[in-house]
């Protein structure tokens, strides 16, 4: 035997130089846009498995993309949900409610009544099938962008604005990001600026609905771009371990601020994939057709209430304004790339299919519109009573010290005392 340590390991021969790939977006600002490239498979093809299948059965449906509504406004194959024109039709408005609030909301923001907001321009079908498919009682985890569960639920559009506000009425005193709502009574988890956070929380919530012998289940969204988090990861963990009952929505514009979907994987494989991966169900559907989404939203919650536990859903679809009134997207994409969308506006397909089914009309839509902008206006001048960014109008400024502790400790009196000394140092006219 040698003595020492022996050193095992190949010779080092005439190797390659290694290179490191950093993916690029297709298009630019000025370029124009081809989507040729992606497989937009027609309507109506794909099989519907049972919801209680092995999760294995669906993996197909993960490569592939699950649409209803054609381009000739009909809906077809084993994924139509067959909703009656009047549902048809509350999806309709709701979305349609919801753009119409989110656009109003983008202008506040300009007119400086707010310093933050987001839209979410051409998803959202996602979040009003979502609100329609579960029992109100559900739990939604929400990432910012789906704004049009809380308002398909009901929640009123006054309390929406004092929160964007942060004036004297909003319910969450001022302590969350103008848009990060929180609707207990609502089903609707606090959002959180912390991307991909309520993943695992959602799975959790659903593990102890289980464990509570409740009939509840729970369901939760990310962006394609924070499904690259760690915490994506570990839900699906937890979920798949403990079969919970949950389902995982990607919903994948395309864009992460100014990073495109290749950047979290896209380029490899299909977000929807993933599922495979852990042992679970999964299905991808085109995000802009609002009955395949309503679909799948169903078939995963039928098939959790079954105690078949997750599904994955991957939303097709993409993010048609900024990422933020921060953001300016023409710096970075192609404007050609929504205007070019090929599956088209959520809103216009739906309202398209109600009028090819005559349960429709353009006036009866323009009319909705009116109706719309009318009502968002009058929740809007109703929570300008209560102020708005930089008028005065907040909840009291000692205000952000209480509500956490029963008992303030010590060492938090003694911030407050000397935060309230120091402001009335310094600005003598204010009283609260
Ligand atoms: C943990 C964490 N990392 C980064 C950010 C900054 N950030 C906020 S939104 C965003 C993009 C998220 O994109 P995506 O998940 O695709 O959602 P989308 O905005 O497209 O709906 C980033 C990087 C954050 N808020 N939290
Ligand atoms: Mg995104």
């Amino acid at each position: 035997m040698a003595e020492g340590p022996v050193r095992t390991g190949k010779l080092r021969g005439n190797l390659p130089q290694l290179e490191l790939y950093v993916p690029e977006p297709r298009y630019r600002p000025g370029d124009t846009v081809d989507y040729t490239h992606l497989e937009i498979p027609e309507p109506g093809l794909l099989a519907r498995p049972d919801e209680a299948c092995e999760a294995s059965e669906t993996w197909p449906l993960t490569l592939d993309m699950i649409r209803v509504l054609g381009d000739d406004d009909r809906a077809v194959g084993p994924w139509n949900p067959g909703l009656d024109p009047e549902t048809l039709r509350r999806m309709l408005a709701t979305m349609a409610l919801t753009r119409a609030f989110d656009d109003r909301m983008y202008r506040g923001q300009r007119q400086g009544k707010t310093s933050f907001y987001m839209k979410s321009t051409g998803e959202e079908a996602i979040s009003i099938a979502c609100a329609h498919a579960l029992a109100a009682d559900d739990m939604v985890f929400p990432s910012y962008r789906q704004q049009g569960v809380l308002i398909a639920r009901g929640y009123p559009l006054v309390e929406m604005v004092n929160q964007i506000y942060s004036n004297r009425a909003d319910p969450l005193k001022g302590r969350q990001l103008p848009i990060m709502y929180s609707a207990k009574d609502y089903g609707f988890f606090s959002i959180s600026g912390n991307l991909a956070t309520q993943f695992p929380q959602a799975v959790g919530w659903a593990m102890a609905s289980a464990i509570k012998g409740d009939t509840r289940i729970a369901t939760s969204f990310v962006g394609e771009g924070s499904s690259a988090e760690g915490d994506f990861h570990a839900a699906m963990t937890f979920a798949a371990v403990y079969n919970a009952p949950v389902v995982l929505n990607v919903v994948n514009n395309q864009w992460a601020i100014s990073s495109f979907s290749g950047f979290a994987g896209a380029e490899r494989t299909t977000f929807a994939a993933r599922a495979a991966g852990y042992g679970i169900a999964g299905l991808r559907v085109d995000g802009n057709d609002i009955l395949a989404v309503y679909a799948a939203m169903e078939w995963a919650a039928n098939r959790a209430r079954a105690g078949k536990g997750p599904t994955l859903i991957e939303h097709f679809t993409y993010r048609a304004e900024g990422h933020s009134t921060s953001d300016d997207p023409s710096a970075y994409r192609s404007a050609r790339e929504a205007e070019d969308w090929p599956l088209g506006d959520p809103i216009m397909r739906l309202k398209k299919h109600l009028v090819a089914l005559g349960e429709w009309s353009e006036e009866q839509h323009e009319a909705m519109d009116r109706d719309l902008a009318e009502q968002v206006k009058a929740a809007t001048k109703e929570a300008e009573k209560n102020g708005i960014l930089g008028h005065g109008l907040h909840h009291p400024f000692h205000t952000m010290f209480e509500d956490v502790f029963e008992e303030l400790p010590w060492h938090l009196q003694e911030q407050a005392e000397q935060a309230i000394r120091e402001r009335q140092t310094k600005w003598p006219e204010w009283k609260e």
